[in-house]
């Protein structure tokens, strides 16, 4: 038997493992009590990486279409059928007629983060999209504006703080997120044995709400008014307190007038939360040196997603909780993705708009939620086709149903992915990459989220079964035989290897060899340090608190609050499952069994006006679509609000037998692809408008 060292690739959490294991046999997957970062901790999600290993579901080849459905054809057919039909189609309709979604995984790969800019580059188009824009850009957004790079993102100190106000995030299930912390439950908890004290502000009173010292429910959509009326507290009651940042902010007096009608009693009526508890909240943030605003996915997925990325990073400026112990900080990553690509000098705004609906392209992406839009309006720079890798915005991307008539009118699509999911179930051709144990491991995107700076490398651990390949290896074979030209025989070690010495730690020694021979377990560089100095890159080398960009859209705030829905007089939110990652975790027998977790959360009170029982049958309907699900009454849900878990909703077509069986309805056909965060572009996927009514048993 012998061991392995690696960190679990499936959440933000980098939860370190130590898996027993002989020949290809996985004997065991355990916590590494010897990583410095996660200290033996792990979460039942672990067990997806041995059963996708072992998942007789899995792709093993090449898959193409035919009238009699996918066929098993070799790398060589598939390659060439891929680049016939990608370069004929651009020849004649342009390279823009050739889309990409990247999903989620991508994020979780570091070969894949280093090799798909090549593949991008190759393809020349602009029509570019991913998970970011249905889930955390605002906070890209706001970095931009505020600190000069997408990638220069503020995280919660949460080990030394004193005060945490949790807005839109459930870590006690998502096990945090733009805040890597393994382990984040014990972290909370000991936030309150130092005496401290947690605060959510959530629809639901989630598993994180149950543990914090407060709950406050709050109307979806309107806590960019809750983050105006605490900022307009701090300074009403002279509050404002800079620290060490005094020299290095822009924008002060113009925030401070840009506040000042968004007191606490008006933002009461449109959040629901008294003038008083924010008033509270305002003065208990500026009271502690120690405090953080923290907003995540109930913050950004919605329609001032924006907004409220940016004032919670104002807030956290003016109450003295930035760039600083215990507040928000920068972390220091040993490959630095923000360093490696600076962006001085570039500007902000968005240099493009969409074809069709003219949204906002930020960072070489388009919306995702205009993703059908481009593929059904005619006209020159149509998508006709579409590469999906690692990513199933089928059930995934606002109003899936549409997406998935409008995926399946394309001329030619190709999927890299592990599974056949909904969204390649008609794909042309799937090509079945490596995954988990079979890749190596290195974390780019959440070294530089994450609440401590580490660093790890693990190298693959399995060999790929059937006829598998990683995913860069696809990609990089893409793009040389799109673009003619050789990649010269980089992989993502040798790219990982020239990051890591051009880095800060770097400078001090630290090399990918090094790590490989001496750091099996990991790496902990220290605690995250005031570094805003070295971190800044904004023309000035300042914050900018009060860019127009953002000012300008409060006007739309305002008038947001004038219309009220009553066709669809419930709104609906979404929530996550413990034992779920995603859409793609749900063929693991062992994380897919037990009670069924796919019902729609209502208030009592709410099931009563409706004749609804606990366990009963309910009709949710929305502009876009109806759906049937059970119901669970609950306490839980503040009184208007519904609430149904994203990640559900398999449908039999695909090649994922268990999840398919296990069913549940997909809340993505209900949410509406004409929602949006106008100013960044990013979904509104939470206080969807919906009508329910009782199904007769
Ligand atoms: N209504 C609603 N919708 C949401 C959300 C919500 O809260 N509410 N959350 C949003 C968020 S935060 C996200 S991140 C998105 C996710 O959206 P997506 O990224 O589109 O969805 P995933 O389920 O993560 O899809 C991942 C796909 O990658 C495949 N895969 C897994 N590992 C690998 C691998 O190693 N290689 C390859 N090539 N493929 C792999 C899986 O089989 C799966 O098909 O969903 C968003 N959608
Ligand atoms: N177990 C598990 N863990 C996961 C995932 C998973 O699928 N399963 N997915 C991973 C991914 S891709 C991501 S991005 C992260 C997300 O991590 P989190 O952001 O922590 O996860 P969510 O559960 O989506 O939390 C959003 C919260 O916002 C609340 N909410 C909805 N609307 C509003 C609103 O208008 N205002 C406020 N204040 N709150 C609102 C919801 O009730 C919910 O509790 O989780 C990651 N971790
Ligand atoms: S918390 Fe996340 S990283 Fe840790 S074991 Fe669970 S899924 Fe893996
Ligand atoms: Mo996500």
């Amino acid at each position: 038997m012998k061991t392995h060292y690696r960190n679990c690739n499936i959440c933000e959490a980098l939860c370190g493992l130590e898996i027993k294991y002989e020949g290809d046999k996985i004997h065991s997957i355990k916590g590494d009590a010897n990583d410095p970062f996660s200290k033996g901790h792990i979460c039942p999600k672990a067990l997806a990486l041995q059963d996708t290993f072992e998942d007789s579901d899995r792709l093993m080849q090449p898959l193409k279409k035919t009238p009699e459905g996918h066929v098993a054809i070799s790398w060589e057919e598939a390659y060439d059928l891929i680049i016939d039909k990608i370069k004929g189609i651009q020849q004649t309709h342009g390279h823009d007629a050739v889309a990409t979604y990247l999903g989620n995984p991508n994020a979780h790969m570091f070969s894949n983060q280093l090799f798909l800019p090549f593949f991008l580059r190759s393809l020349r188009t602009k029509n570019r999209y991913s998970a970011s824009s249905v889930d955390q850009l605002p906070h890209h957004v706001a970095a931009k504006y505020m600190f000069g790079h997408s990638l220069v993102l503020p995280v919660p100190d949460i080990d030394r703080t004193e005060f945490l106000l949790v807005i839109g995030g459930n870590p006690m299930v998502s096990n945090g997120s733009m805040m890597t912390a393994p382990n984040v439950a014990q972290r909370l908890k000991n936030i309150q044995k130092r005496g401290g004290k947690i605060v959510v502000v959530d629809p639901r009173k989630t598993e994180t709400a149950k543990k914090a010292d407060q709950h406050i429910f709050i109307r979806p959509g309107t806590d960019a008014l809750l983050l105006l009326s605490l900022i307009n507290t701090v300074f009403a009651e002279e509050k404002v307190n800079l620290n060490h940042l005094a020299d290095n902010v822009l924008g002060l007096d113009t925030i401070k007038a840009a506040v000042q009608k968004y007191t606490p009693e008006y933002a009461a009526k449109i959040t629901g939360i008294p003038a008083e508890t924010i008033k509270m909240l305002a003065r208990e943030m500026a009271a502690s040196d120690k405090a953080i605003c923290y907003s995540r996915m109930g913050a950004s997925t919605q329609e001032f997603g924006g907004v409220c990325l940016w004032l919670t990073n104002v807030l956290n400026i003016l109450t003295g909780n930035f760039d600083c112990e215990g507040g928000v900080m920068f972390p220091m990553p040993a490959f630095d993705p923000a360093m490696m690509s600076s962006t001085k000098g570039k500007p902000a705004r968005p240099m493009q708009y969409s074809r069709v609906r003219k949204l906002p392209r930020f960072y070489g992406e388009f919306p995702v939620a205009t993703l059908a839009d481009e593929i059904e309006t005619p006209g020159e720079g149509q998508i006709r086709a579409l590469f999906t890798i690692a990513g199933n915005p089928v059930l995934s991307t606002p109003n899936g149903q549409r997406l998935e008539k409008a995926i399946e009118s394309l001329d030619f699509h190709v999927s890299i992915d592990i599974y056949k999911n909904e969204t390649n179930q008609y794909a042309d051709v799937i090509l079945p990459a490596a995954t988990g144990l079979e890749i190596a491991q290195y974390d780019i995107a959440f070294n530089n989220l994450a609440v401590r700076n580490v660093v790890k490398y693990s190298p693959p651990l399995m060999e790929t079964r059937g006829d598998i390949k990683q995913d860069w290896e696809i990609l990089a074979t893409l793009t040389e035989r799109i673009s003619g030209q050789s990649l010269s025989g980089q992989t993502p070690e040798k790219i990982l290897s020239m990051g890591l010495s051009m880095g800060k730690y770097g400078a001090e020694g630290l090399t990918l060899e090094k790590l490989k021979e001496e750091f099996p377990h990991g790496m902990d560089l220290g605690p995250l340090a005031p570094c805003i100095k070295e971190r800044i890159q904004t023309d000035e080398s300042k914050i900018q608190l009060a860019h127009d960009f953002f000012l300008d859209d409060l006007t739309r705030l305002d008038d947001r609050y004038q219309v009220s829905e009553t066709e669809f007089p419930f709104q609906l939110i979404g929530r996550r499952v413990l034992r779920q990652h995603n859409t793609w975790t749900h063929n693991s027998p062992r994380l897919s069994k037990g009670k069924n977790d796919c019902t729609l959360m209502i208030h009592p009170e709410d099931a009563k006006a409706i004749d609804l029982e606990n366990g009963g049958t309910v009709q949710i309907k929305s502009r876009v679509g109806a759906i049937q699900v059970a119901a669970e009454v609950t306490t839980d849900m503040m009184p208007g609000v519904v609430c149904l878990p994203q990640g559900f909703g398999s449908r039999k077509q695909s090649g994922m037998t268990v999840a398919a069986e296990r069913g549940g309805v997909s809340i993505n056909d209900l949410t509406d692809e004409m929602r949006l965060d106008t100013l960044t572009g990013n979904a509104a996927l939470n206080g969807v408008g919906v009508s329910l009514q009782t199904v007769d048993a």
